[in-house]
């Protein structure tokens, strides 16, 4: 090729690579498979190592330079980059509005302004950094510091693929610095967290501690591989242009020009309307994809920004309306052992209360003894809680600078605090167990909890309570008695009275017209879940095949492994087990009778499910059974193990892991073809 023309060729693909990353990060959309951008990449990169004298700092393949810096050298803010104000209820909003509204107002007129034009936006808890652009080449990143003077990162941020090392389009000021905030999503996070742990090393506490410590990384290598990714919510200094004359528009020209807003944004009249946002926003945090600790109100024009000014370092013109904090410092008062279903002995934090997350909270989990050694913690100790949406409370951090003197170590009991039986280690050394079975009352407690919950015989009204009292009162020794159960023994207990015993005993009869599936999961067999239920059920056809199958017949059925196939063998063969079954079944428990169908073998055998978002032609709970009856199975999370991810609308951290695990993704048309078509 004539140097002429490779010249033209390079910059030809650079434009096409540049079109299909701002149709991808801005407009999210695609034109071209993957596989044909990878193949304008490699061209571009064969072309660039032929002839290394066309190679420019803006080129996509120069996103990571090759030495890693032995510092950061400091940047001055020609324009500091300020805080924001905050406000954390509603009647603290209209003041803040009100404010504005009073020092808008013309003086001496009497009157006041009517409703003010507001942007709002989510809040992400991440990392605030400038980029400055100088004639359309990204030139410096920055974080904050102390918002006069930040470190220079510009190495780093140069490998994030939402940042364009080239503005794109044209109209852009020659000089433009931009602020913006640095995340990494939930599903990056959690993946990083599972990564460091296999690898033996400290996790991070939560994903903006990722994304400051990934950025804060000398070696651009590793911030390159923890996929940071940016949303800009303003523009800085600005030179050799204008730019538009309201904030909304400034946001759109920003987006025009390659740089990457959040989707949420969206302009509002009055406060009434922010609330309304807020609100909003609040009922679909658990469902982004990213963390946000708020929103963000900003007057609309420019004009009136100019107006009110500032106070001291922040401006009068916008403010962060916070969710309640979810996280919180509180003292680790004590440790107990709980005994579940299957006899693992799990340590729960007993905390000094703290409100968190919208409540108050008393107890934590600890999940296991690991769990307390990584965080190396000691009863007594000053440590971080954190309560994020409907998820359990959880311990996240001791603050070992803080820790008391007197603090004692955790240790795991040697025998069950139920039972007093032996604790036995499991293989790997990290589960506890109480090894005495339904001999243990707690984990016959809990067979029985589990036997009549939902999704197995579904015995509504008998809730955990009145399980307690029953079991308490010796009235429930397995979960036989349940049918065994007469109304005059629950009249009086904690809130029954007659009619309420009658209500119970009609449930626990009608739960005895079941399905095999849903019996099979009540028994509560130790790895069988809802689904390898179902698998044995449709693989076996009756519940007296199942008992008389053997290791190597489990074995064969999709999905159940030895170890799985070894639990339920023993369970079948253990004689206490047996009469408890017997025991059902003459109670009258009967479920329809099952044809040993080639499903297993359908066309979706081997292959594994998640399933999220809101679909639109059918249920998940639709999905879910157009999957198994089809032969494949439907797992609750995101692994390497995962075939396809079935993403709905509001997919939210399981679409952000997938895509990071590079799981395939369907939308629901993709997968009502695929499920025809096979
Ligand atoms: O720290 C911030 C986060 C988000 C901000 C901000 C923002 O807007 C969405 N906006 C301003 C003006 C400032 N800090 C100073």
């Amino acid at each position: 090729m004539a140097a002429d023309s490779v010249e033209t060729r390079i910059s030809e693909l650079r434009k096409q690579i540049d079109h299909h990353n701002y149709l991808y990060y801005i407009l999210d959309q695609i034109e071209v498979p993957d596989a044909e951008y990878d193949r304008l990449m490699r061209e571009l990169q064969e072309l660039e190592q032929q002839y290394p004298t066309l190679v420019t700092p803006e080129s996509p393949t120069q996103r990571v330079g090759s030495t890693p810096l032995s510092e950061f050298s400091e940047v001055q803010h020609e324009q500091p980059m300020l805080s924001l104000g905050n406000v954390f209820t509603e009647q603290e909003l209209m003041e803040f509005d009100q404010r504005l509204r009073d020092r808008l107002a013309q003086p001496g007129s009497g009157k006041s302004i009517e409703a003010l034009e507001y942007v709002c936006e989510p809040k992400l808890d991440g990392v605030a950094v400038s980029l400055l652009y100088i004639g359309g080449k990204l030139v410096r990143g920055a974080t904050r510091g102390d918002g006069s003077r930040g470190e220079d990162i510009t190495q780093n941020v140069r490998t994030i693929s939402t940042i364009p090392l080239q503005l794109h389009g044209d109209g852009y000021p020659e000089l433009l610095e931009v602020r913006g905030e640095l995340f990494i999503s939930k599903g990056t996070f959690e993946s990083i967290n599972e990564d460091a742990l296999k690898q033996n090393q400290k996790t991070f506490v939560n994903p903006r501690n990722a994304a400051s410590g990934s950025l804060r990384q000398l070696d651009p290598k590793i911030t390159a591989k923890r996929n940071l990714e940016i949303y800009i919510y303003a523009a800085g200094w600005v030179e050799g242009g204008e730019l538009a004359d309201t904030h909304h528009e400034r946001l759109k020209q920003l987006n025009q020009w390659g740089l990457r807003t959040n989707p949420e944004i969206k302009k509002v009249q009055g406060a009434a309307e922010c609330q309304v946002y807020y609100e909003q926003i609040g009922a679909k945090r658990d469902d982004l994809p990213y963390e946000i600790d708020g929103v963000v109100y900003k007057l609309n024009s420019i004009k009136l920004q100019e107006q009110v000014g500032f106070i001291s370092r922040a401006p009068r013109w916008a403010t962060a309306h916070k969710f309640p904090a979810q996280e919180e410092l509180t003292t680790l008062l004590d440790v107990e052992f709980q005994v579940g279903r299957t006899g693992a002995i799990t340590p729960v934090a007993r905390l000094e209360p703290v409100f968190v997350g919208g409540v108050t909270i008393s107890n934590a989990t600890l999940h296991n003894m690991d769990e307390i050694k990584r965080l190396d913690l000691h009863i007594g100790d000053r440590v971080i809680v954190r309560r994020a949406g409907d998820v359990i409370p959880k311990v996240v951090q001791v603050v070992t600078d803080r820790r008391p003197a007197n603090t004692t170590e955790i240790k795991m009991p040697n025998h069950c605090p139920v039972c007093q039986s032996e604790v036995l280690k499991d293989e790997q050394g990290i589960i506890f167990r109480c090894n005495a079975g339904l001999y243990c009352a707690a984990q016959r407690k809990e067979s029985i909890k589990h036997f009549a919950s939902r999704k197995a015989m579904d015995i509504q009204g008998l809730g955990d309570k009145i399980v307690e009292q029953l079991c308490a009162l010796g009235l429930l020794e397995s979960i036989a008695d349940l049918y065994q159960l007469k109304s005059e023994q629950l009249i009086g207990l904690d809130g029954f009275g007659e009619k309420s015993a009658n209500k119970l005993i009609a449930a626990i009869e009608a739960s005895k017209q079941t399905t095999l599936p849903k019996f099979i999961y009540g028994l509560g067999i130790r790895e069988v879940g809802e689904t390898t239920a179902k698998q044995l059920a449709n693989q076996f056809g009756t519940l007296e095949a199942i008992q008389n199958s053997d290791q190597e017949s489990l074995e064969q059925t999709p999905e159940i492994g030895p170890i799985v196939a070894a639990h339920i063998n023993h369970f079948f063969h253990d004689s206490h087990n047996r009469t408890v079954i017997e025991a059902l079944l003459s109670a009258g428990i009967v479920w329809p009778s099952i044809e040993v169908s080639a499903v297993t073998q359908g066309v979706f055998s081997g292959l594994v499910f998640v399933v999220t978002g809101k679909l639109e032609q059918m249920s998940r709970e639709d999905a879910k059974q157009k999957i198994e009856s089809l032969g494949g199975k439907v797992s609750g999370s995101v692994s390497a193990k995962t075939d396809y991810l079935l993403a709905g609308e509001k997919a939210g951290s399981k679409l952000a892991k997938a895509q990071t695990l590079g799981v395939k993704i369907l939308d629901e048309q993709q997968f009502i073809e695929l499920a025809d078509s096979r």
